[in-house]
Protein backbone atom coordinates (compact mmCIF):
# COMPACT_ATOMS: atom_id res chain seq x y z
CA UNK A 1 0.00 0.00 0.00
CA UNK A 2 1.51 3.35 -0.71
CA UNK A 3 2.33 5.58 2.32
CA UNK A 4 0.15 8.59 3.19
CA UNK A 5 2.49 10.24 5.27
CA UNK A 6 6.01 9.46 3.24
CA UNK A 7 8.01 9.86 0.37
CA UNK A 8 9.91 6.68 -0.80
CA UNK A 9 13.17 6.91 -3.24
CA UNK A 10 14.46 3.18 -3.48
CA UNK A 11 17.17 4.21 -5.14
CA UNK A 12 17.98 8.05 -4.60
CA UNK A 13 21.28 7.66 -5.71
CA UNK A 14 23.03 4.40 -6.39
CA UNK A 15 22.51 1.73 -3.31
CA UNK A 16 20.64 5.07 -1.59
CA UNK A 17 17.41 5.21 -0.94
CA UNK A 18 15.65 7.97 0.71
CA UNK A 19 12.33 8.43 3.30
CA UNK A 20 10.86 11.93 3.43
CA UNK A 21 8.46 12.00 6.29
CA UNK A 22 5.93 14.12 4.63
CA UNK A 23 3.06 16.06 7.13
CA UNK A 24 4.10 19.23 6.91
CA UNK A 25 0.96 20.99 7.90
CA UNK A 26 2.12 19.30 11.27
CA UNK A 27 5.55 19.65 11.36
CA UNK A 28 5.80 16.04 10.46
CA UNK A 29 4.31 14.95 13.95
CA UNK A 30 4.85 11.21 14.44
CA UNK A 31 1.37 9.91 14.39
CA UNK A 32 0.69 6.33 14.36
CA UNK A 33 0.26 5.46 11.09
CA UNK A 34 3.67 7.79 9.78
CA UNK A 35 5.47 5.61 12.29
CA UNK A 36 4.01 2.34 11.34
CA UNK A 37 4.49 3.13 7.76
CA UNK A 38 7.82 4.25 8.81
CA UNK A 39 8.39 0.99 10.53
CA UNK A 40 7.43 -0.86 6.92
CA UNK A 41 9.18 1.31 4.69
CA UNK A 42 12.70 0.68 6.36
CA UNK A 43 12.32 -2.92 6.80
CA UNK A 44 11.05 -3.35 3.32
CA UNK A 45 14.24 -1.86 2.00
CA UNK A 46 16.86 -3.28 4.56
CA UNK A 47 15.42 -6.37 2.71
CA UNK A 48 16.28 -4.43 -0.60
CA UNK A 49 19.48 -5.97 -2.14
CA UNK A 50 19.70 -2.94 -3.77
CA UNK A 51 19.78 -0.64 -1.17
CA UNK A 52 23.09 -0.35 1.39
CA UNK A 53 22.34 2.83 3.42
CA UNK A 54 18.97 4.95 4.37
CA UNK A 55 18.68 8.18 4.40
CA UNK A 56 15.61 10.20 6.30
CA UNK A 57 14.57 13.68 6.45
CA UNK A 58 11.77 15.61 6.83
CA UNK A 59 11.66 19.12 5.51
CA UNK A 60 13.50 22.15 6.04
CA UNK A 61 11.05 23.80 8.48
CA UNK A 62 10.65 20.07 10.47
CA UNK A 63 12.56 16.96 10.22
CA UNK A 64 10.03 16.26 13.15
CA UNK A 65 8.23 18.23 16.22
CA UNK A 66 7.76 15.41 18.19
CA UNK A 67 4.70 12.38 18.52
CA UNK A 68 1.23 13.96 17.58
CA UNK A 69 0.10 15.46 20.89
CA UNK A 70 -3.67 15.76 19.32
CA UNK A 71 -3.70 12.28 18.98
CA UNK A 72 -2.37 11.47 22.94
CA UNK A 73 -4.14 14.62 24.29
CA UNK A 74 -6.97 12.50 25.52
CA UNK A 75 -5.16 9.08 25.71
CA UNK A 76 -5.52 7.05 29.52
CA UNK A 77 -2.36 5.21 30.53
CA UNK A 78 -4.14 1.85 29.60
CA UNK A 79 -4.95 3.03 26.25
CA UNK A 80 -0.66 4.18 25.61
CA UNK A 81 -0.61 0.57 27.08
CA UNK A 82 -2.51 -1.12 24.67
CA UNK A 83 -1.27 1.14 21.61
CA UNK A 84 1.57 0.19 22.65
CA UNK A 85 3.43 2.54 20.14
CA UNK A 86 6.87 1.78 20.90
CA UNK A 87 6.99 -1.53 19.07
CA UNK A 88 7.48 0.19 15.72
CA UNK A 89 10.66 2.63 17.61
CA UNK A 90 12.30 -1.22 18.85
CA UNK A 91 11.77 -2.51 15.00
CA UNK A 92 13.66 0.27 13.65
CA UNK A 93 16.22 -0.23 16.18
CA UNK A 94 16.41 -3.47 14.79
CA UNK A 95 17.44 -2.18 11.08
CA UNK A 96 20.62 -3.26 10.35
CA UNK A 97 21.12 -1.06 7.42
CA UNK A 98 23.17 2.76 8.04
CA UNK A 99 20.24 5.03 8.68
CA UNK A 100 21.56 8.97 8.30
CA UNK A 101 18.69 11.32 9.66
CA UNK A 102 18.69 14.71 7.26
CA UNK A 103 17.84 17.06 9.68
CA UNK A 104 16.49 20.54 8.98
CA UNK A 105 14.61 23.29 11.20
CA UNK A 106 12.48 21.40 14.32
CA UNK A 107 13.73 18.16 15.75
CA UNK A 108 11.92 18.36 18.52
CA UNK A 109 10.56 15.23 21.51
CA UNK A 110 10.22 12.22 19.51
CA UNK A 111 11.22 13.70 16.20
CA UNK A 112 14.56 14.57 17.97
CA UNK A 113 14.59 10.63 19.34
CA UNK A 114 14.16 9.64 16.13
CA UNK A 115 16.95 11.37 14.78
CA UNK A 116 19.21 9.84 17.55
CA UNK A 117 17.94 6.27 16.70
CA UNK A 118 19.88 6.59 13.67
CA UNK A 119 22.96 6.21 13.06
CA UNK A 120 24.28 9.01 11.84
CA UNK A 121 22.55 12.79 11.55
CA UNK A 122 23.58 15.68 9.29
CA UNK A 123 22.03 19.05 10.07
CA UNK A 124 21.54 22.19 8.68
CA UNK A 125 22.34 25.76 10.24
CA UNK A 126 18.65 26.04 10.92
CA UNK A 127 18.18 22.80 13.13
CA UNK A 128 16.91 22.97 15.90
CA UNK A 129 16.81 20.00 18.44
CA UNK A 130 15.31 19.51 21.84
CA UNK A 131 12.86 17.69 24.00
CA UNK A 132 10.41 19.92 25.33
CA UNK A 133 8.11 17.20 26.77
CA UNK A 134 8.11 18.94 30.13
CA UNK A 135 6.52 21.48 29.26
CA UNK A 136 3.49 19.88 28.10
CA UNK A 137 3.39 17.60 31.16
CA UNK A 138 5.42 14.82 30.34
CA UNK A 139 8.77 13.57 29.68
CA UNK A 140 10.41 11.52 26.77
CA UNK A 141 9.66 8.11 26.06
CA UNK A 142 11.18 7.25 23.17
CA UNK A 143 14.94 7.02 23.92
CA UNK A 144 15.04 10.97 25.01
CA UNK A 145 16.55 10.72 28.43
CA UNK A 146 19.01 7.81 27.67
CA UNK A 147 20.01 8.45 24.43
CA UNK A 148 20.36 11.89 24.70
CA UNK A 149 22.36 11.50 27.75
CA UNK A 150 24.85 8.91 26.44
CA UNK A 151 25.44 11.40 23.49
CA UNK A 152 25.85 14.96 25.35
CA UNK A 153 26.40 13.78 28.90
CA UNK A 154 24.72 14.77 31.65
CA UNK A 155 25.31 18.54 32.16
CA UNK A 156 23.57 19.10 28.79
CA UNK A 157 20.98 15.95 28.76
CA UNK A 158 19.52 17.41 32.14
CA UNK A 159 19.31 21.08 31.26
CA UNK A 160 17.31 19.93 27.89
CA UNK A 161 15.17 17.38 29.78
CA UNK A 162 14.17 19.60 32.66
CA UNK A 163 13.92 22.85 31.06
CA UNK A 164 12.77 21.74 27.09
CA UNK A 165 15.16 24.66 25.99
CA UNK A 166 16.36 23.94 22.32
CA UNK A 167 20.10 23.67 21.28
CA UNK A 168 21.20 25.33 17.57
CA UNK A 169 22.47 22.69 15.13
CA UNK A 170 26.27 24.56 16.16
CA UNK A 171 25.72 23.48 20.25
CA UNK A 172 24.15 19.70 18.92
CA UNK A 173 27.21 19.52 16.93
CA UNK A 174 29.76 20.98 19.86
CA UNK A 175 27.77 18.52 22.32
CA UNK A 176 28.35 15.57 20.07
CA UNK A 177 25.17 14.95 19.46
CA UNK A 178 25.46 15.59 15.36
CA UNK A 179 27.90 14.50 12.93
CA UNK A 180 28.28 17.96 10.86
CA UNK A 181 26.23 21.20 10.38
CA UNK A 182 25.80 22.75 6.97
CA UNK A 183 23.87 25.19 5.35
CA UNK A 184 20.42 24.83 4.49
CA UNK A 185 20.45 24.16 1.24
CA UNK A 186 22.96 21.71 1.14
CA UNK A 187 22.02 19.40 4.27
CA UNK A 188 20.40 16.67 2.12
CA UNK A 189 23.33 16.92 -0.78
CA UNK A 190 25.72 16.85 2.52
CA UNK A 191 23.49 13.19 3.92
CA UNK A 192 23.33 11.97 0.19
CA UNK A 193 27.17 12.42 0.15
CA UNK A 194 28.10 10.54 3.21
CA UNK A 195 25.48 8.11 2.57
CA UNK A 196 27.43 7.14 -1.02
CA UNK A 197 30.26 7.23 0.50
CA UNK A 198 29.43 4.19 2.93
CA UNK A 199 27.25 2.85 0.48
CA UNK A 200 30.96 1.98 -2.25
CA UNK A 201 31.98 -0.19 1.06
CA UNK A 202 31.64 -3.47 1.89
CA UNK A 203 27.75 -4.04 2.85
CA UNK A 204 28.37 -7.12 5.07
CA UNK A 205 31.07 -5.40 6.74
CA UNK A 206 29.22 -2.38 7.16
CA UNK A 207 26.18 -3.70 8.99
CA UNK A 208 28.07 -5.93 11.16
CA UNK A 209 30.80 -2.63 12.47
CA UNK A 210 27.07 -1.10 12.74
CA UNK A 211 26.13 -3.86 14.94
CA UNK A 212 29.46 -3.75 16.65
CA UNK A 213 29.30 0.40 17.91
CA UNK A 214 25.84 -0.11 19.00
CA UNK A 215 26.81 -2.74 20.71
CA UNK A 216 28.63 -0.69 22.93
CA UNK A 217 26.05 1.37 24.01
CA UNK A 218 24.37 -2.29 25.59
CA UNK A 219 27.28 -3.90 27.09
CA UNK A 220 30.39 -3.93 29.42
CA UNK A 221 33.70 -3.49 27.64
CA UNK A 222 34.63 -7.17 27.65
CA UNK A 223 31.27 -8.20 26.11
CA UNK A 224 30.91 -5.62 23.89
CA UNK A 225 34.80 -6.78 22.77
CA UNK A 226 33.71 -10.31 22.28
CA UNK A 227 31.02 -9.22 20.49
CA UNK A 228 33.00 -7.39 18.22
CA UNK A 229 35.46 -10.31 17.90
CA UNK A 230 33.01 -12.71 16.52
CA UNK A 231 31.75 -9.84 13.99
CA UNK A 232 35.38 -9.19 12.57
CA UNK A 233 35.87 -13.53 12.21
CA UNK A 234 32.74 -13.98 10.69
CA UNK A 235 33.74 -11.41 7.55
CA UNK A 236 36.44 -13.79 6.76
CA UNK A 237 33.76 -15.89 5.33
CA UNK A 238 32.65 -12.49 3.08
CA UNK A 239 33.96 -12.54 -0.82
CA UNK A 240 34.24 -9.09 0.04
CA UNK A 241 37.02 -9.96 2.36
CA UNK A 242 38.86 -11.08 -0.07
CA UNK A 243 38.07 -9.04 -2.70
CA UNK A 244 38.73 -5.81 -0.51
CA UNK A 245 42.01 -6.89 0.41
CA UNK A 246 43.31 -8.95 -2.70
CA UNK A 247 42.05 -5.28 -4.02
CA UNK A 248 44.74 -3.48 -1.77
CA UNK A 249 47.31 -5.68 -2.83
CA UNK A 250 46.91 -5.04 -6.66
CA UNK A 251 46.52 -1.65 -6.01
CA UNK A 252 43.50 -1.37 -7.33
CA UNK A 253 39.72 -0.24 -6.62
CA UNK A 254 37.83 -3.06 -4.63
CA UNK A 255 34.30 -3.86 -6.05
CA UNK A 256 32.56 -4.97 -2.94
CA UNK A 257 29.20 -7.46 -3.56
CA UNK A 258 28.11 -7.51 -0.46
CA UNK A 259 28.74 -11.75 -0.74
N1 LIG B 1 1.78 17.28 17.53
C1 LIG B 1 0.70 17.64 16.83
N2 LIG B 1 0.65 18.76 16.09
C2 LIG B 1 1.73 19.55 16.07
C3 LIG B 1 2.91 19.23 16.79
C4 LIG B 1 2.90 18.02 17.53
N3 LIG B 1 3.99 17.59 18.21
N4 LIG B 1 3.82 20.21 16.59
C5 LIG B 1 3.24 21.09 15.76
N5 LIG B 1 1.99 20.72 15.46
C6 LIG B 1 1.02 21.40 14.60
C7 LIG B 1 0.41 22.59 15.31
O1 LIG B 1 -0.65 22.18 16.15
C8 LIG B 1 -0.03 23.42 14.13
O2 LIG B 1 -1.24 22.90 13.63
P1 LIG B 1 -2.49 23.89 13.30
O3 LIG B 1 -1.94 24.76 12.19
O4 LIG B 1 -3.56 22.95 12.89
O5 LIG B 1 -2.74 24.65 14.56
C9 LIG B 1 1.03 23.15 13.08
O6 LIG B 1 1.67 21.94 13.46
C10 LIG B 1 2.09 24.24 13.00
O7 LIG B 1 2.60 24.43 14.33
P2 LIG B 1 2.72 25.89 15.01
O8 LIG B 1 1.66 26.78 14.50
O9 LIG B 1 2.82 25.66 16.48
O10 LIG B 1 4.13 26.34 14.38
P3 LIG B 1 5.20 27.34 15.03
O11 LIG B 1 6.21 27.55 13.95
O12 LIG B 1 4.53 28.51 15.65
O13 LIG B 1 5.85 26.51 16.24
C11 LIG B 1 6.88 24.57 17.26
C12 LIG B 1 6.63 25.38 15.96
C13 LIG B 1 7.78 25.34 18.21
C14 LIG B 1 7.57 23.28 16.82
C15 LIG B 1 5.53 24.24 17.95
O14 LIG B 1 4.64 23.72 16.98
C16 LIG B 1 5.63 23.26 19.07
O15 LIG B 1 6.03 23.61 20.16
N6 LIG B 1 5.25 21.99 18.79
C17 LIG B 1 5.21 20.95 19.81
C18 LIG B 1 6.60 20.47 20.16
C19 LIG B 1 6.54 19.42 21.24
O16 LIG B 1 6.09 19.67 22.35
N7 LIG B 1 6.98 18.20 20.90
C20 LIG B 1 6.97 17.09 21.85
C21 LIG B 1 5.72 16.30 21.69
S1 LIG B 1 5.57 15.00 22.89
C22 LIG B 1 6.62 13.81 22.32
O17 LIG B 1 7.24 13.95 21.32
C23 LIG B 1 6.71 12.54 23.14
C24 LIG B 1 7.70 11.58 22.52
C25 LIG B 1 7.62 10.20 23.12
C26 LIG B 1 6.74 9.28 22.33
C27 LIG B 1 7.14 9.12 20.87
C28 LIG B 1 6.12 8.29 20.12
C29 LIG B 1 5.99 8.74 18.65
Amino acid sequence: MTPEFLIIHQQAQPHVAHIALNRPKELNALNLQLMTELRDALRALDEDEQVRVIVLSGNEKAFAAGADIRQMAGRTAMDMYNVDQFSTWDAIKKIKKPLIAAVSGFALGGGCELAMLCDMIVASETAKFGQPEIKIGVMPGAGGTQRLTRAVGKALAMEMVLTGKFITADEAWKAGLINRVVPVELYLEEAFRLAAEIAQLSPLAVKMAKESVLRAFDSTLDEGLHFERKNFYLLFASEDQKEGMQAFLEKRAPVFTGK
